[in-house]
């Protein structure tokens, strides 16, 4: 397979005015018969006339009601064609249960549903599948099931069979079918333009009870889409549902998402806090879609942030308004920092606009979505809000109903704001995480900040020019009184410096205010400094990033020189947690310490390379000493926080649970898990279940919950997950690699099922010291799974390959022994387009 550039688009050769569809739907046997009219592009030189078609049998096909016979091969087929407007009719057989990839028309418990982003559509009919070519859509389904759905509009129905109309253009990967045994949760909305819209949720009727946060976020999300950007939604029903098996999240078809049904079921019994916030968060992302992604969509596959890091940041002010906009940027860094600065670390590192691909799948990345929304930000740092909101509006105005590029993005930026976007331009080409170090002096009443920004080379891009960096910094007094509010400094250059007058002592810097970019910071500070800044803080974010930073070296001392627990730090926690002032859920996150593969990756940049067992080793010795050092505080929280009356999902309780959790496990490193027994026995949510059987698998216990919560919930398949999912991610390091075989041999372990094979080889390279096991069993068994996924779904394969990503950081045995796993799947025949792209840029 060849990559395609960026640098070779070309418009496409014809225009589609029309689409016309009938499914005769049939598990083996599914008759597509289109009719669809074009037209040549009068902006195009190229007349050839190509349609995509990928395992597709082509019976007939007809150009303006005449018989023809198509040129075809693996990729589609051509045909000579009239130079004027002409209608294209085919008829092709395709077998939806066969489908394994999950891509194109598949089923999943049997029911039909489709997935086209990126390039699916070719394998329902042949089409110019390619996100320019725009079209109204008209589908007629037959089958006997009761549901029968397509995007749009219902027009008609009558028993086997129904009718869609979908008015606005859209590009095939935006064409969805689904056809089941479903029922709804259903509800209303009335626009702000004075539409009613019906709104469905459909599940299969054992789910049914379970849609009702899902329908609660949609409304939620349609208003504020309103209130916020002035969007109204354009159809008059909106369509979700929910299926079991699904490569990724859920998919905006226009009228019709689609979704994993672990982004809609929801009860409080089955689904965690954090089940609700995704699911919350998911809903909104795809309704947002509908204007920034739908009616404006992407002109090429390499313009995909375009649509998707706009609607992650998007969905990220959405969240932050709905519940606690500190809490929220706080677990987005902590997310980006360990997804997407992984990725730019490592041979996966690419720009937020990829300049080239061979399978496009393999792209809908953390640099693309969290990266490419991080930009977002970056851009209304610097123009303000007002700005911003200009901007967009234009946006809306001036691209509604277009294929668009970054460039007109930028463009509209430029024209409502003035500004020039050139060297901003740079964050969309330029990989890797910009390092920023930073000195500062003072004198005669003047602080100056000395910055210096440097990108390490990534993949194809041994060079770097300086990128605008938004720099939001405040200043404390050092008793902690904030002498200088937010400012945002604009940084252009490598090197530049920054002053601040009129001061009556040298003040302590807070520096990134609300992580301003996503950058890594360099600075050398006192313990001291970190303090006065975790105590006093205004800013929520650095107030939280300090208590990380001490945690983070302190970490680093135990790791590589062996170092004792520091005292200091533990009263520094010791502090924030007992502050009633604080939000729970802040308190909560103030007391998780980084992650094991974070501590692996900043050692790295420091030059050790401590093995992944060492790390496990040190951090867990940290929170035994948190939990000995605090042992009187973690009873007075929890007997304090338990929530009062039935459970409700919301920020607020949420976050009571969030932090009387945290206390819950370190009681289990001082009782033996007696507390946490007993937390489990009494539970009646799944928030408190999870907490409280998580907290006995980190101390090596849990045996038996784990079986009763199995006999429980055999029934449940995402209850299920998460049984499969947390005794491989927490197993003792020693014990993953046997943990996660055993339980690929379990009678539930479907393994073509994406959730199931995600909950247990994704939960074996998630436990760090257990998948970097010094005998390389952990790099065989995911190699092994990945080749077998590869041949029936190469997308879900593809994806959980990245695990291999962070191969530089270890010694020199486990790189070998990861590159021997890499090599294997390289040599193995037949391998997928997806894959061989995957292993070929973590090879090189
Ligand atoms: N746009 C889809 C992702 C499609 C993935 C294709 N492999 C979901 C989303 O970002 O909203
Ligand atoms: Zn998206």
């Amino acid at each position: 397979p060849q990559p395609v550039f960026l640098r070779d688009y070309t418009p496409p050769a014809y225009l589609v005015d029309s689409v016309d569809l009938t499914f005769r739907l049939h598990p083996t046997k599914t008759r597509v018969i289109s009719r669809i009219a074009f037209r040549p592009n009068p902006a195009a030189q190229d007349r050839r006339f190509f349609l995509h078609g990928e395992e597709l049998t082509l019976l007939r096909a007809a150009i303006d009601g005449t018989k023809v016979t198509p040129q075809t091969d693996t990729e589609g087929l051509t045909c000579t064609v009239p130079d004027a407007p002409f209608t294209w009719e085919a008829e092709v057989e395709i077998a939806p249960e066969e489908n394994t990839a999950l891509e194109g028309l598949y089923m999943s418990n049997g029911m039909y549903c489709s997935q086209c982003e990126a390039e699916g559509f070719r394998k329902i009919t042949y089409y110019p599948d390619r996100p320019d070519v725009m079209a109204p859509f008209t589908v007629r389904i037959e089958s006997d099931l009761p549901v029968l759905l397509s995007n749009g509009n219902p027009v008609a129905q009558g028993t086997g069979w129904a009718e869609w109309h979908d008015p606005w253009p859209k590009p095939a990967y935006l064409f969805a079918l689904v056809a089941g045994d479903l029922v709804a949760t259903s509800g209303a909305f009335t626009t702000c333009e004075g539409r009613k819209v019906d709104l469905n949720i459909w599940v299969r009727p054992a789910d049914h009870g379970k849609a009702d946060y899902a329908l609660d976020s949609l409304i939620r999300s349609m208003k504020w889409d309103e209130q916020v950007y002035g969007r109204a939604y354009d159809l008059d029903v909106f369509n979700i549902v929910a299926v079991d098996d699904f490569n990724m999240g859920a998919m905006e078809n226009k009228g019709l998402n689609i979704f994993n049904s672990r982004y809609v079921l929801a009860s409080p019994q089955t689904a965690t806090d954090r089940d609700y916030d995704n699911i919350e968060r998911i809903i909104a992302h795809e309704y947002f879609h509908n204007w920034t992604g739908n009616r404006i969509t992407c002109r090429d596959w390499f313009q995909l942030c375009l649509k998707e890091g706009l609607t992650v940041f998007r969905d990220s002010q959405f969240s932050a308004d709905e519940r606690s906009a500190a809490v929220k940027r706080i677990e987005d860094v902590i997310a980006l920092r360990a997804r997407q600065f992984r990725e730019d670390a490592g041979p996966l590192a690419h720009p937020v606009r990829p300049e080239s691909f061979t399978e496009i799948n393999n792209f809908y990345t953390a640099t693309v979505y969290e990266k490419g929304a991080e930009v977002i930000g970056m851009l209304r740092r610097l123009v303000g809000p007002a700005g911003y909101d200009k901007a967009l509006a234009l946006y809306f105005e001036r691209h509604d109903g277009q294929a668009a590029t970054i460039e007109d993005w930028l463009k509209v930026f430029e024209d409502a704001t003035g500004r020039d976007l050139t060297q901003f331009k740079r964050w969309y080409s330029q990989a890797g995480t910009p390092r920023l170090s930073v000195t500062d002096d003072f004198a005669d009443g003047t602080y100056t900040l000395h910055l210096r920004q440097e990108t390490p080379p990534t993949p194809g891009q041994p060079d770097k020019a300086p990128q605008v960096i938004p720099l939001a910094v405040g200043l404390l007094a050092p008793n902690g009184d904030e002498v200088v509010p937010t400012t945002v400094l604009e940084m252009t250059e490598a090197e530049q410096s920054f002053a601040f007058t009129g001061l009556d002592a040298r003040p302590v810097p807070s520096i990134l205010r609300g992580f301003s970019a996503p950058v890594v910071l360099e600075r050398e500070t006192s313990a001291q400094e970190r303090a006065v800044l975790l105590a006093h803080d205004t800013d929520p974010f650095n107030k939280w990033e300090a208590g990380r930073l001490l945690a983070r070296d302190v970490l680093t001392a135990m790791i590589r020189d062996g170092a004792a627990p520091d005292g200091a730090f533990l009263d520094a926690l010791a502090a924030v947690a007992r502050d009633a002032t604080l939000d729970p859920a802040f308190r909560a996150l103030a007391l998780r310490l980084p992650g094991e593969d974070q501590m692996a990756e900043h050692l790295h940049a420091l030059g050790h390379t401590p093995g992944p067992l060492t790390i496990h080793t040190a951090r867990e010795a940290l929170k035994d000493a948190l939990a000995g050092h605090l042992q009187t505080l973690w009873p007075a929280l929890y007997d304090g926080l338990a929530c009062p009356g039935p459970y409700s999902p919301g920020a607020a309780d949420a976050g009571r649970r969030a932090l009387r959790l945290a206390a819950l496990s370190h009681m289990a490193r001082l009782d033996g898990g007696a507390q946490a027994r007993a937390h489990f026995a009494a539970a009646d949510n799944m928030t408190d279940e999870i907490g409280a059987l998580t907290a006995l698998l980190e101390i090596g216990a849990g045996t038996e919950e784990l079986d009763r919560f199995a006999t429980r919930w055999a029934e449940d398949r995402l209850v299920m997950d998460k049984w499969f999912a947390l005794q491989v991610s927490l197993a003792a390091p020693e014990n993953a690699v046997d943990t996660a075989r055993c339980l690929t041999e379990h009678a539930a372990f479907n393994w073509k099922n994406p959730n199931r094979f995600r909950a247990v080889i994704g939960g074996l390279t998630m436990n760090a010291a257990g998948f970097h096991d010094a005998s390389g069993a952990g790099y065989r068994l995911v190699a092994d799974w990945l080749l077998r996924m590869d041949a029936a779904n190469p997308q879900t394969a593809a994806r959980m390959s990245t695990a291999f990503e962070t191969w530089p950081r270890y010694d020199s045995e486990r790189q070998a022994l990861i590159r021997a796993e890499l090599d294997r799947i390289a040599t193995q025949a037949g391998l997928s387009r997806d894959m061989g792209e995957m292993v070929a840029r973590l090879r090189a």
